[in-house]
C-alpha cells in the first residue's frame, strides 16, 4: 500500500508514519508537510533514510502539488492542521486556510485521481461542550473556538464528499492526545517542560475542565484500523475513557517529577473555554480497537521522555516560543 500523510511531521502525524513503516513492510508513505512552526523533521529521524519513505515539503492548498504527491496513493491520511486552540483565538487566518480550505485541495486531488480511501483526522472538539453523558458520532457540532469550527467545517465537507460523489472517506475524532514529541504549548508538555525549568503552571480558569486523555500510539492503532477496516461514509469517535480534571493531572505532573504545588500558577480563563469532553466510543470498539495503555504509566512514560530529550524541546521553547507565552498569557 502506497499512502499520502499529510502533516506527518507533527505530532500525531509523526507516530503514526513510524508505527506504519515499522508494522508494514511492504507499504510506502509519502509525507507531505509544510513545516510550520509545530512540523519538525527530527521526528522523523528513525525513518528519513528508509527507502520507502518519501518527504516532500509543501502546503495541503498548493492544489497542484497535492495532486502530484497524491498520484498513484492508494489512501490518503489527512494530520495537516493548524490544531491548538489558543492560537486560533488570536487569529482564525490560517486555521481557516489549512483546515478548511487545505482539506478541499485534498479531496478534490482525491477524486481527480480516484483514490480509494481518504481518511480525515479529526477532533471530539467538534461536538463542543459535553455536561453530561458521552457523545455518539450522530450528534450535532457544536464547535466553540475558532479551531474546532474549522474542524468541524472540514469535517462537514469530508461528509458532503461522500454523500455527493461517494468518495470513500472516513473521518476519526480522537479525544486529548498525549506522550514524546508533542509540542510544548499543549498542556501536559507545557506543564512536564515548565516545571522541569521550575517555571509556573498557567492552570486556567478553575482547573477542573475535564479532558478525556488517549495516549498516542492508541490514536494511531484506531486510525490504522480505520484506514483498514472502516467502512466508507463512517465517523469513528477515538477516546481514551480516562477524564481527568485538570487540576488533577497538574498535580499528577508535579508528583512525577518531585515538584512543589507551588509551582501552580492560577491564570484567566481560556475565552469559550468547553468544560468537558466525553465521546461514546461503541462503533469503533465494535471493530476491535481499545486503548492499550493505561493513563498513569503513559503519562510516567511521556514525563521520563521530556526529561531524557531535553535536547528536543529546549530550541522550541526558546526565542519565538517565550514571545509568544510570555506575551499572550503568562503576563495577562
Ligand atoms: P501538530 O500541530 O503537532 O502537527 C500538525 C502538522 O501539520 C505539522 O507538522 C505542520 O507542519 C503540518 N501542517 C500545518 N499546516 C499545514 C499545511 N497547510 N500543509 C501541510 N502541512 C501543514 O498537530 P497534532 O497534534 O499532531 O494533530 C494532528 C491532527 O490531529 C490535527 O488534524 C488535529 O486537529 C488532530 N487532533 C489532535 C489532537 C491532539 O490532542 N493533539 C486530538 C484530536 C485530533
Ligand atoms: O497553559 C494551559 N493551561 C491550561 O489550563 C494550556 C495550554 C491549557 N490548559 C487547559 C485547557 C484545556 O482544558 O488544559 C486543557 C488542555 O488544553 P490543550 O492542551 O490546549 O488542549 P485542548 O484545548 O483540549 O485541545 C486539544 O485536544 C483536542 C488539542 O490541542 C487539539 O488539537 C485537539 O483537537
Amino acid at each position: 500500500m502506497k499512502l499520502l500523510v499529510t502533516g506527518g511531521a507533527g505530532f500525531i502525524g509523526s507516530h503514526f508514519i513510524r508505527q506504519v513503516l515499522r508494522k508494514y513492510p511492504s507499504y510506502s508513505v509519502v509525507n507531505l508537510d509544510k513545516l510550520t512552526y509545530a512540523g519538525n523533521l527530527e521526528n522523523l529521524r528513525e525513518v528519513e533514510r528508509d527507502p520507502r519513505y518519501q518527504f516532500v515539503h509543501g502546503d495541503i492548498c498548493d492544489r497542484a502539488l497535492v495532486r502530484e504527491a497524491a498520484r498513484g496513493s492508494d489512501a490518503v491520511v489527512n494530520f495537516a492542521a493548524e490544531s491548538h486552540v489558543d492560537r486560533s483565538i488570536l487569529g482564525a487566518g490560517e486555521f481557516l486556510k489549512t483546515d478548511v480550505l487545505g482539506t478541499a485541495s485534498l479531496l478534490d486531488a482525491a477524486r481527480e485521481l480516484r483514490i480509494p480511501r481518504y481518511v480525515q483526522i479529526s477532533t471530539d472538539e467538534v461536538y463542543g461542550s459535553v455536561d453530561r453523558g458521552a457523545v455518539r458520532e450522530e450528534a450535532p457540532l457544536r464547535p466553540s473556538n475558532p479551531y474546532s469550527a474549522s474542524k468541524a467545517a472540514a469535517d462537514l465537507l469530508v461528509s458532503a464528499y461522500w454523500t455527493t460523489y461517494r468518495l470513500p472517506v472516513l473521518i476519526t475524532r480522537s479525544s486529548n492526545n498525549f506522550g514524546p514529541n508533542q509540542y510544548p504549548e499543549k498542556v501536559i508538555p507545557l506543564f512536564i517542560t515548565n516545571a522541569l525549568e521550575d517555571r509556573p503552571l498557567p492552570l486556567y480558569g478553575d482547573g477542573r475542565n475535564v479532558r478525556d486523555w488517549l495516549f498516542v500510539l492508541d490514536n494511531c492503532a484506531a486510525i490504522d484500523l480505520v484506514l483498514h477496516q472502516g467502512v466508507p461514509g463512517e465517523i469513528y469517535n477515538v477516546g481514551g475513557d480516562t477524564e481527568v480534571e485538570n487540576i488533577v493531572l497538574t498535580r499528577q505532573i508535579l508528583r512525577l517529577l518531585g515538584k512543589p504545588e507551588s509551582l501552580i500558577q492560577s491564570v484567566a480563563d481560556r475565552p469559550g473555554h468547553d468544560r468537558r469532553y466525553a465521546l461514546d466510543c461503541h462503533k469503533i470498539r465494535a471493530v476491535g480497537w481499545k486503548p492499550a495503555h493505561e493513563f498513569g504509566a503513559a503519562l510516567a512514560e511521556t514525563v521520563r521522555w521530556y526529561r531524557e530529550h531535553e535536547a528536543w524541546w529546549r530550541p522550541i521553547k526558546s526565542g519565538e516560543f517565550k514571545t509568544y507565552y510570555g506575551k499572550q498569557y503568562a503576563d495577562r
